[in-house]
């Protein structure tokens, strides 16, 4: 079923040696319903326990294809539960990961036609519901966080998480 994607010319190869790992990760994941298979294998961060949660960060997902908040912040070492919260229409998911991973999870999304892809850095929520997505971060740095129902990231339903010392 999971068609590894074209790698794109774009790509530099240090991107592409983590590509590798990252996009194995998640369809490992795909076949094994949420387990932490592949904890540790994104670079900048890990899977956690909700119970380890040092903060929840409450964002809206909306129809109007934005996260809020969509600019967020957290420091090397903390640990935190998103909890995302579709006040829409329609289903949304929220996916962490720097620009690779998100560009790759959108080539997957689109060739399964938008179809549910979890992942353990990813959630999908279904209209009105909420659920929660607990992470933590190891190195500072920029994380993405999308959305990839079909056009939804190009139409903005993206975000950033600053991680500091
Ligand atoms: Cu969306």
């Amino acid at each position: 079923m999971y068609r590894k994607p074209t790698r794109r010319l774009v790509l530099t190869s240090a991107f592409a040696e983590f590509l590798i790992t990252a996009c194995g990760g998640s369809a490992s994941s795909t076949t094994a319903a949420g387990s932490d298979a592949n904890q540790g294998e994104f670079a900048f961060g890990e899977p956690a326990d909700s119970s380890n949660t040092d903060r929840i960060v409450e964002i809206v997902a909306t129809d109007g294809l934005v996260f809020d908040p969509s600019d967020l912040t957290a420091t090397t070492g903390e640990t935190v539960t998103f909890r995302i919260v579709n006040e829409g229409t329609i289903i949304h998911d929220f996916t962490l990961g720097d620009e690779v991973t998100q560009d790759e999870h959108e080539e997957e999304m689109a060739e399964m036609g938008g179809m549910a892809h979890e992942a353990s850095n990813a959630v999908t929520v279904a209209a009105g519901a909420t659920k929660e997505l607990t992470w933590t971060f190891t190195q500072p740095g920029t994380v993405l966080i999308g959305c990839h129902q079909p056009g939804h990231y190009d139409a903005g339903m993206k975000g950033q998480i600053t991680v500091g010392l």
